[in-house]
């Protein structure tokens, strides 16, 4: 028996770029309660938040002050109070993001161990520096060091990510009992589970000194460490599991091996994590340094997922990960058909499929000239980084453009007006200029949109026992084409899917289900980024 978030389709918002109702340029949670209905029309069944909590900004919430209150740009908590009530009111689940690796240097928990005489002290990892320098040779997800000298306190503390996100140190039992209290704040509100960032790093094993990397040196004593799996077993029998609930995991350099344990037997830890290795096939070691895209490595990689896992959290694009259009489609000659034969591969394949806000309509990658257009702090640190390292700035330049995370973050582009729709003020990032073509308003008149499409697919997802339950088998995988096919009691499902600018002959039996060019019947040939799906019968 499949649970409700295995049947439903999760659509992730990142509130900040969703839509603004009240004019300060920022997306807000009365702009989320606005276009509930939309969502519902899309078959959304599930709705996860990225952060809403108060936080000074540093990394756009995900460095929080306050667990318990709402970051006022975004509103006030009787308005996420409203947002729960009027999505369960629709039949759609709320999921909120929980960021538990680190807070913010400006939670009231890191102020206070500011004091080596404070009972927080304890709650973040301060050390003594080495040689006048810091206590190892650790380096941050954000490319630079990850100590920061507290001169008030004449010792460092460790931070994976900005130096505003001190870690927490979860060899503190105090630490968990708080994080379990939080949890229970928000569950008791009604939400239906929690997106846990990071989570896989959140216990250090030790603080010596790491293996020299490029980058992440140090990773090897936190990266899926014993001591998570205990927090996360906590976790489970302390709170989860007396909940209607669920927790997907963001769990870095995870493999299959590690994410079957990350979930545990009968899922005792999370019940699904996000896996990044087929993020990782168009890129030379680190995102910034970029490969061609192919078809075969990419799925390969997802095949590898499918066979070895039982349940997969399939997502192609999130906040932090380019336009998937832009990225593995075509954002130019074949920009429609693209993103209608990605749409067939994220919902065909076994799994809990996640859209990420303006995949639905095909939003591609932004159309910035300039790093004073970029927000994110994580590019700012690249491009400081491979500027010191004597790297030209167009070439610096292009990295961003093709791997900055705010790709992923301009504005919703709701519409062909001023802004896009998204706000009647100055957008804290510029809105995208395809937003003339690309919008929501016009596909919601043109039945043969990427977002007609959308609704489509995810209408035959939760319609079909094969595409819900069904095992998963791969036919091929090549420069131009991913085949797979999915059965279930007798039912089989063939998924055809180009990556290729031309017409190709490939072999296929079956009535057609769904297919991006609209075709009835299967002549053995697919058009260029055409998606398909074929049902056969199976002799029983
Ligand atoms: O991301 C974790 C993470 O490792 C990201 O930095 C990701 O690997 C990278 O951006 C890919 O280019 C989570 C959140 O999703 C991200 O937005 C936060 O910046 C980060 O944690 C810190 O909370």
């Amino acid at each position: 028996m499949s649970k409700v978030w295995q049947e439903r389709v999760v659509y992730q918002i990142y509130p900040r770029s969703f839509q603004d109702t009240d004019g300060d340029g920022i997306g807000d949670i009365p702009g989320i309660i606005l276009h509930l209905g939309d969502l519902k029309n899309l078959g959304v069944g599930i709705l996860w938040l990225s952060p809403v909590y108060a936080s000074p900004n540093d990394d756009n919430g995900y460095d929080i002050s306050d667990y318990r209150s709402i970051q006022p740009e975004f509103g006030t908590m009787a308005d996420m109070d409203r947002l729960i009530a009027e999505a369960r009111r629709l039949d759609i689940l709320l999921v909120m993001d929980l960021v538990i690796n680190h807070t913010s240097d400006e939670h009231e928990w890191f102020r206070k161990s500011r004091d080596p005489h404070s009972s927080y002290r304890d709650y973040y990892i301060w050390r003594a520096g080495v040689d006048d320098g810091p206590p190892n040779n650790w380096t941050s997800f954000f490319t630079e060091k990850c100590w920061e000298f507290d001169p008030r306190s004449g010792e460092y503390y460790l931070h994976l990510f900005s130096k505003k996100q001190p870690d927490l140190n979860y060899r503190n039992p105090a630490v968990l009992n708080e994080i379990e209290e939080i949890m229970r704040f928000w569950l008791d509100k009604g939400i239906y589970g929690f997106r846990c960032d990071v989570i896989n790093v959140i216990y250090k094993a030790s603080l010596e000194d790491g293996e020299r990397k490029f980058m992440l040196t140090g990773s090897e004593h936190y990266i899926s460490r014993s001591g998570t799996h205990e927090i996360l077993r906590r976790l489970r029998s302390d709170v989860l599991d007396h909940y209607d609930c669920f927790a997907v995991g963001e769990t870095v350099f995870v493999t299959p091996k590690m994410a079957r344990d990350l979930c545990g037997p009968d899922r005792r830890e999370l019940d699904m994590v996000f896996s990044f290795e087929h993020m990782d096939t168009d890129q030379y070691f680190v995102k910034w340094f970029r490969r061609r895209f192919h078809a075969g490595r990419f799925g390969k990689v997802i095949t590898r997922w499918q066979t070895e896992l039982d349940w997969n959290a399939n997502y192609l694009e999130n906040h932090d990960q380019t336009r998937s259009v832009s990225r593995f489609g075509s954002d130019t000659a074949f920009w429609k058909e693209s993103a209608k034969m990605l749409a067939v591969l994220l919902l065909s394949l076994r799994g809990t499929p996640f859209i990420y806000q303006g995949q639905e309509i095909g939003m591609t990658n932004f159309d910035f000239k300039t790093m004073d257009q970029i927000r994110d702090i994580e590019s700012h640190y690249v491009y400081r980084l491979f500027r010191r390292l004597h790297m030209p700035k167009r070439i610096c330049w292009r990295m961003i453009r093709l791997a900055g995370r705010d790709n992923a973050r301009t504005p919703m582009q709701w519409n062909a007006s001023e802004n896009a729709g998204f706000s009647t003020g100055t957008p804290w990032l510029r809105v995208n200029g395809a937003a003339q073509n690309i919008n929501f308003e016009s596909q919601n008149m043109d039945p043969d949109s990427i977002l007609h499409f959308y609704r489509q697919m995810i209408a035959l997802r939760a319609q079909s026992p094969v595409l819900l339950n069904g095992s998963f088998r791969s036919i091929r995988n090549s420069r131009r084409l991913i085949a797979f096919e999915r059965e279930w009691c007798g039912e089989k499902l063939t998924v055809l899917l180009s990556f290729s600018v031309t017409s190709q002959r490939v072999a296929g039996a079956g009535s057609v289900l769904i297919s991006t060019a609209g075709r009835t019947e299967y002549s053995g040939v697919l058009a260029p980024y055409e998606g398909i799906i074929l049902r056969t019968e199976m002799k029983t």
